[in-house]
């Protein structure tokens, strides 16, 4: 297979013995490029994951790894000696200098990771006991960082679940229309407008800022083959100072209906109450005892929140020309974004409900 990259040349500047066999191109994410590669390790077949890390989106990759690393050998520390712990963390992979990346010739930063064998990640959630794992998962990873030692992490992106400046950056891509198709996005521009005053309400609430994983989407954990269990948390990133009610809001926005993020049939999406309650009682039952009664009050609304929010990244980034999420067919941005929309909706319906369900546990 033709690779956009030469993963074979990157595999040489790791710590990693045996012979490469091949790479190719795997997962379903929106920014940075992965690829398992499998290496002959003495007759035995051992998979690794190299990303390359989007430089675009990611501006201090240095920064970044800085993070990642500390993160990683904080969370080894935790789990050393429990079942399970070399599968439950993700282990970065020495670069030939030490360092826990490369960068090649043109200025692009490596990293590999151990593969995380006999689990896999979904994209879309198939029933409540998933829900209630992934967010388990997701809230003991939360509770394991709680005592990360002083330096503050780097905010690898500035900003990022900042709502108001996600809304002014939607209202300068409609302003410029620098792809002329502001005129295709009527409806979800209306929509966008109409639901301003959401933007600034975790922010106002004066929320206590934490160590939070920031892209709790569903496909970010993975699930066991055997247990089902949420095994281990990928995609750190994002790592970084923000509010625990992002976390859970992306958990709402990702883990509530049963369609994927660009599905085009949108009579599918839908935000299921069970799949809500699984992720409430899941995320309760490993972080409760760190969250303050203001955050558990705004649980519901952060699902709400958190969906509009990436909504509005996917119509700005279709307003853009698609420059910042990965698209694989015409006019994908504004079909995540419809998704985004009608599940706010569906929140909204559902919010009351949602709240006596949190106020009761
Ligand atoms: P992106 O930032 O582009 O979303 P991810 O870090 O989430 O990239 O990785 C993309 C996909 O690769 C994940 O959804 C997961 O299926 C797979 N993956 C990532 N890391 C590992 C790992 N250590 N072991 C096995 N699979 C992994
Ligand atoms: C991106 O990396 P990935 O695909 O897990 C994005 C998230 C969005 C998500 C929408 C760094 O996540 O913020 O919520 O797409 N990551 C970044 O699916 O922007
Ligand atoms: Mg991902």
């Amino acid at each position: 297979m033709n690779l956009k990259h030469d993963v074979r040349a990157v595999a040489r500047q790791f710590q990693i013995h045996g012979e490469f066999l091949e790479a190719s191109p795997y997962g379903s994410g929106h920014i940075n490029d992965t690829y398992c590669a499998v290496f002959d390790q003495g007759g035995t077949r051992v998979r690794y994951i190299f990303q390359r890390i989007n430089h675009n989106i990611f501006k201090t990759p240095v920064a970044l790894m800085e993070n990642v690393h500390r993160v990683t050998a904080h969370l080894a520390a935790k789990v050393a000696g429990q079942p399970e712990a070399n599968r439950r963390v993700l282990t970065l992979i020495p670069a030939r200098d030490g360092k826990a990346f490369y960068r090649d010739a043109e200025g692009s930063h490596w990293r590999v990771y151990v593969f995380v064998e006999k689990a896999r990640t979904f994209d879309a959630v198939e029933s409540a006991e998933q829900a209630f794992k992934a967010a388990k998962a997701f809230g003991q990873f939360q509770k394991l960082l709680a005592d990360l030692s002083a330096p503050r992490l780097h905010d690898t992106i500035p900003d990022f679940h900042h709502t108001p400046r996600r809304f002014a950056a939607l209202e300068k891509a409609i302003a410029a229309d620098a792809a002329g198709r502001a005129k295709l996005a009527k409806p979800e521009i209306e929509f966008a407008l109409q639901h301003k005053a959401i933007c600034s309400v975790l922010l106002d609430a004066k929320l206590p800022e934490r160590v939070t994983h920031n892209d709790t989407k569903f496909n970010n954990v993975m699930l066991d083959d055997a247990t089902g269990q949420g095994i281990c948390v990928i995609d750190l990133d994002t790592v970084m100072p923000g509010l625990a009610l992002y976390d859970f809001g992306d958990m709402v926005r990702t883990t509530t209906s049963p369609a994927k993020e660009d599905e085009r049939d949108l009579s599918r999406v839908t935000m299921q109450f069970p799949m809500f309650e699984a992720l409430a009682r899941g995320y309760l039952s490993s972080a409760a005892d760190c969250l303050t009664p203001a955050e558990k009050t705004f649980l519901p609304f952060s699902g709400k929140l958190i969906t509009f929010e990436i909504g509005l990244r996917f119509l700005t980034d279709f307003l853009a020309g698609d420059v910042y999420f990965k698209v694989h067919r015409e006019g994908h941005n504004l079909d995540r974004c419809r998704t985004q929309f009608k599940l706010v909706e569906s929140i909204t319906r559902q919010e009351e409900q949602m709240n006596r369900l949190v106020e009761s546990a």
